[in-house]
């Protein structure tokens, strides 16, 4: 059988190790190499490894890249399906195959002797010589392989040949949810090997959080003298264990220890962390304490090279992370790039370290001959194990290995997790696949509903392991288009049963890819079988600004709560470890929006897990609706966020809105060339529907309940999909019928029956206009007529002139926000012109909903145009293109702006629930057709006041 379809490991490969630098010379093989892609292993050229060979008319590469993203071939995206197939280890005969060459020079004063060829990771199947000589073949796309090559090496003229294969029986482990994409795609380095040198290490560093100790035992070579100058640790040697007074590592105050391991031949810099991780009574400890992990989970990627993720970029997503709450990460569905564990040290964030392993296309098919019951793969699944967990065993942040994602179960598994804990008894293991939880230390679901995670909570599992462990959700609040929705409610779970341990949102970043315009997902490339967009479900749009939902999410898990209280202000402190010594509570007082007074609020310091109550600070009077927004920033800058930054705040009612005067109205209705006139507006005799507003020429108001629907709305799990109903329906394509216009008195009242083509249900809309000085009043009152279910949004649409591009309102913003997904909005007056409203999610779908909006207004630059007030609130959208316009693009450039700006005033909208994977909308937010009635009033506003 060819080493391509060989369902064992690589071979010729040197024994795992850590992941580490040294002073010994090395040289970074990165750069531009020579190419050639070959449509099948036959076709490629059979003499490429001779160092005579001639590649002058090969294309260039650069390395580390994942050649579909460079001109060869083309990306492809599944979900769960295998691309090819399922014939295992067998992969097809089209197998494109990339040939790689470079020609290097040592650099002056290499050392003669031992020297390692180390690959950072190649997708998926290598073949590598060097100088003509074979060196053996790698699998495994996301661990390291490392060969010995310093007989081979020469001066000047090396020639390295790595032949790539696209397909392997390697790519049976790798059906993980992402596109499919191969090549060089992590560094590639040359390493010289001093004799005497260190050859791999192992700093244990233990905490004991009843003493204050910690304790250092390092298993490496021989000769080797340990030095932590912070410490006064000075060439201890390294074999002796060490016991002092430190300070811990955690995720919250990643202290680390610089230090040095050093042989007479070589020095290896060493950070060392000191922490304990135990499961106690049923709970995930570290040095002590129980965690709550507000995590995400990440896959690798940048929108231009696929995952080849550079350290700046692994350092923007710490920092992203850091400054948005989240404090752990489960590595999905690989081991990162290893800078990516260094800077979880560095800035602390707690690390679920998974292994490179993903079988998940054998589920459709009953799981018959899945990998992970057959003896064949048994060492391929220990051999991606062993190099995970000796590639990242130093690193202090990982605190779990998991085995892999959705490969079922078997006993290739259970192997892996007894090697582990053999080899590393200091970490647990998790894989969410071992239901029954016989060789895991923690119970791990996704997805799990609320109901179901608080049937867990109680403890109300037959299966007595299960019951009596750490919960975690390794997946869960899938973050796909607009959501993830009631998060709130997840956390409130966690933090009602001790056992629970958080879990980590599905997932971190948008997998599109830069394409003319907009961003690409699966379908865009041709691809015969693709899971279309089901590949952008992040936190993170593609190009890493963060979307509503990291803003909510954000919110959710801040580490300090601020709240109303009956004696003022009550400050929660929701860290694991940190007092709220290195924050300062500063406060505004806004009266209607604008900011009237502030101050810094007295707060003693508040230890974790405490609370304190504190008086409210002596405030001025207001005329209008004010609210006390407090803070809690940090006092000074840290390694991942300035001075002033923003950790958790929470707003106080102060006064309530003006009462506002009752205003006589202005009638009568009076007819007037073809047009009914009522005070400031002008309405179509036949429909009743206003069509100018102090001289402004509008369209609409009227009712509507369709939104332009979300990737949650179209998710079918658990149940039908809430969009097919209302579709089904014909909430889309609603008719009116006018059943009535009333003009015979002060009010116009227009009645109206508005229902779906082919259908008897429908909601009556009775329209009653009423006039008061430069205003129309509007109350809208809706009566469904036998309608079944439930309503995407219920509200008005309208449309005024394009010109009217610029927004302002009281109410929540500055973002988007939908019943079940609005704690990051705060009360206040915003701006924004009506793009900067707009949410551009990559696949474009309901957004921008500003909701809990007392008045909004749309006007020109200079201030003229339409006042909305709502009686008390509403929630609008503006866009410059129609819901149907929205509701049929594919692409963020398919939406063209046209001559109006369309306006949805809605008094409800439906919840957005995470049904494109996970539990639907909660019963609470659901919107659920029923009587009901709404105040809007229009006025014209002739320049801004
Ligand atoms: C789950 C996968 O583990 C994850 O990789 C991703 O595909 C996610 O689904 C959906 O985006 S598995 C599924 C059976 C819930």
């Amino acid at each position: 059988m060819s080493y391509v379809e060989d369902p064992g490991p690589g071979h010729g490969s040197l024994p795992p190790r850590a992941a580490f630098t040294s002073d010994a010379p090395s040289l970074s093989l990165d750069g531009t190499w020579r190419f050639r892609l070959s449509p099948s292993v036959a076709a490629a050229p059979p003499d490429v490894f001779e160092d005579g060979f001639d590649d002058s008319a090969w294309d260039e590469l650069p390395v580390p890249s994942m050649w579909q993203l460079h001109g060869h071939g083309e990306p492809a995206y599944t979900n769960v399906h295998y691309p090819f197939p399922v014939d295992p280890p067998h992969v097809p005969s089209d197998n494109p195959t990339g040939d790689h060459r470079l020609r290097f020079d040592l650099p002056g004063g290499w050392p003669a002797g031992s020297a390692v060829l180390r690959f950072d990771g190649i997708d998926s199947c290598g073949r590598i010589w060097l100088n003509g000589t074979e060196l053996g073949v790698t699998k495994g796309s996301r661990l390291p392989s490392e060969f010995e090559v310093g007989p081979l090496l020469r001066p000047r003229g090396n020639v390295l040949v790595v032949r790539v294969h696209q397909w392997s029986a390697g790519s049976y482990l790798e059906d993980q949810d992402m596109w499919w994409l191969s090549g060089i795609f992590r560094s590639v380095t040359l390493l010289a090997r001093p004799s005497g040198g260190i050859g791999d290490y192992w700093v244990r560093a233990d905490y004991d959080h009843t003493t204050g100790l910690g304790t250092i035992r390092v298993e490496t070579g021989p000769d080797v003298v340990l030095d932590v100058p912070a410490l006064g640790v000075t060439a201890h040697p390294a074999g002796e264990p060490l016991e002092l007074p430190v300070e811990p590592w955690s995720a919250e105050s990643p202290r680390l220890y610089d230090g040095t391991l050093s042989t007479v031949a070589e020095r290896v810099p060493v950070r060392i962390g000191f922490r304990t991780v135990t499961i106690e009574d049923g709970q995930l400890k570290v040095n002590g304490r129980r965690l709550l992990l507000r995590g995400v989970n990440r896959h690798e990627h940048d929108p231009r090279s696929g995952r080849v993720v550079s350290r700046a970029l692994a350092l923007e997503d710490v920092l992203l992370m850091k400054r948005h709450n989240v404090n752990a990460v489960r590595t999905s569905h690989y081991p990162p790039a290893p800078e990516f564990l260094e800077l979880c040290d560095a800035y602390g964030l707690w690390v679920v370290d998974e292994c490179d392993l993903e079988t998940h296309g054998f589920g459709p098919l009953g799981w018959d001959r899945n990998p992970s019951g057959e003896p064949m793969w048994a060492e391929a699944y220990l051999d991606r194990m062993r190099r995970t967990v000796e590639r990242d065993k130093n690193r202090p942040s990982v605190i779990l290995w998991s085995l892999g994602n959705e490969s079922h179960t078997g006993e290739n598994l259970a192997r892996m997790a007894e090697w582990t804990r053999r080899r590393d008894p200091t970490r647990p293991v998790h894989y969410e696949g071992d239901h029954d939880c016989s060789y895991v230390d923690v119970h791990s679901r996704m997805y799990a509903t609320h109901a179901e995670v608080d049937a867990i909570g109680r403890r109300e599992d037959d299966n007595e392991r299960r019951r009596e462990l750490p919960f975690v959700l390794c997946e869960y609040a899938h973050a796909m288009g607009n959501g993830p929705g009631s998060l709130l409610e997840y956390r409130e779970l966690f933090e009602r049963y001790p056992n629970y341990q958080g879990g980590f949102v599905w997932e971190w970043i948008d997998h599109g890819l830069a394409a003319d315009g907009h961003f690409a997902y699966g379908g865009d490339f041709g691809e015969p079988i693709h899971d279309g967009n089901f590949v952008i479900d992040g936190l993170v749009f593609p190009d890493r600004t963060p979307s509503p939902g990291l803003l909510e999410y954000a919110k959710i898990i801040e580490p300090v709560r601020i709240s109303a209280d009956p004696d003022g202000v009550r400050v929660a402190n929701h860290y694991d470890f940190l007092s709220t010594e290195h924050l300062t509570f500063s406060w505004v007082l806004e009266d209607e929006g604008i900011p009237v007074a502030q101050g810094v609020l007295d707060v003693p310091v508040v230890h974790s897990g405490q609370s304190v109550s504190v008086p409210l600070p002596s405030l001025p009077t207001t005329s209008g609706e004010s609210w006390l927004t407090v803070s809690a920033s940090l006092t000074a800058a840290t390694s991942w966020a300035p001075a002033g930054h923003v950790v958790g705040w929470g707003q106080l009612p102060v006064s309530p809105p003006r009462v506002r005067p009752v205003r006589p109205a202005r009638g009568p209705v009076f007819h007037t060339a073809g047009r009914l006139v009522l005070g400031p507006g002008e309405f179509d005799p036949a429909t009743g529907v206003l069509t100018a507003l102090g001289g402004l020429e509008v369209r609409g108001p009227r009712l509507d309940v369709w939104r332009a629907t979300t990737d949650n709305d179209r998710g079918s799990s658990p149940g039908p999909a809430e969009a097919s109903q209302w579709r089904e329906a014909g909430l889309h394509r609603m008719q009116h019928r006018v059943i009535e216009v009333d003009a015979d008195g002060d009010e116009l009242v227009v009645r109206t029956r508005v229902a779906p083509p082919a259908q008897a249900f429908g909601l009556f809309a009775d329209y009653t206009w009423t006039a008061f000085d430069d205003g129309l009043r509007l109350r809208v009152e809706v009566t469904p007529d036998d309608y079944p279910g439930t309503l995407p949004r219920l509200g008005v649409t309208m449309a005024v002139p394009a010109e009217l591009g610029t927004a302002e309102w009281f109410g929540g913003g500055p973002g988007e926000a939908y019943a079940d997904s609005c704690q990051a909005a705060r009360i206040g007056r915003f701006s924004s012109s009506v793009d900067g409203l707009q949410t551009p999610y990559v696949y474009p779908q309901e957004n921008g909903n500003r909701a809990a909006v007392r008045w909004a207004r749309f006007t020109t630059p200079d201030g003229a145009g339409v006042h909305i007030t709502g009686e008390p609130e509403f929630a609008f959208t503006a866009r410059r293109w129609d819901t149907a316009a929205l509701e049929a693009a594919r692409h963020t450039d398919d939406l063209v702006p046209g001559p109006l700006v369309h306006l949805t005033l809605d008094t409800a909208q439906h919840g957005l629930g995470t049904a494109s994977c996970g539990p639907g909308v909660l019963p609470r937010y659901r919107l659920v057709a029923q009587k009901t009635a709404f105040t809007l009033e229009f006025r014209r506003v002739a320049v801004a006041n």
